[in-house]
């Protein structure tokens, strides 16, 4: 009987640390999640957050929230001079990976804002992944040129559209 059950770890063990290394179901969190304030309604914003991956390969696909009309995926790039927006389709999320989507970078635009977000409330929103499905998180609105966690994010603001 032991030696059944011996033999039996003996076999699984090679496969989970074959599913760790790349393959596999993804692992997503989702942190810090957090918007700027708007002022006056039907304006855009942006929401910020970052993806911790510890497990597969995945991919953010969609957004959606209640308190925008619209939500797209978007990369920021510089294009000579200029940063400009791009809508993109998905953000990848690499296996084992963290990815932050912070002013000047990647981010979730959010459309035609009901109503104007306010330091210190928050809104529902839900990330849809290939994978790993829906993961709903409360955003946190902070003051204007504000960010979660303490982190620096760089003196590029996200500046309308
Ligand atoms: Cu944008």
């Amino acid at each position: 009987m032991i030696r059944r059950i011996l033999f039996a770890l003996a076999l699984s063990m090679p496969l989970a640390i074959a599913a760790c290394s790349d393959g596999g179901p993804s692992e997503i969190s989702v942190e810090e999640p957090f918007a700027r304030e708007t002022i006056g309604a039907g304006t855009t914003g942006a929401a910020y957050l970052v993806i911790r991956n510890s497990g597969g390969a995945d991919r953010l696909i969609a957004a959606s929230t209640e308190a925008a009309v619209t939500t797209e995926l978007h990369t920021h790039e510089k294009d000579g001079e200029i940063m400009r927006m791009r809508k993109v389709d998905a953000i990848d999320v690499p296996a084992h990976d963290v990815v932050t989507l912070q002013p000047g970078g990647k981010h979730i635009m959010m459309f035609e804002i009901m109503e104007p977000l306010k330091d210190g409330g928050s809104f529902p929103m839900t990330l849809t992944f290939e994978e790993a499905g829906d993961i709903t998180v409360d955003v946190t609105v902070v003051a204007t040129g504000g960010s979660l966690g303490g982190m620096d994010h760089g003196a590029m603001d996200h500046s309308g559209h």
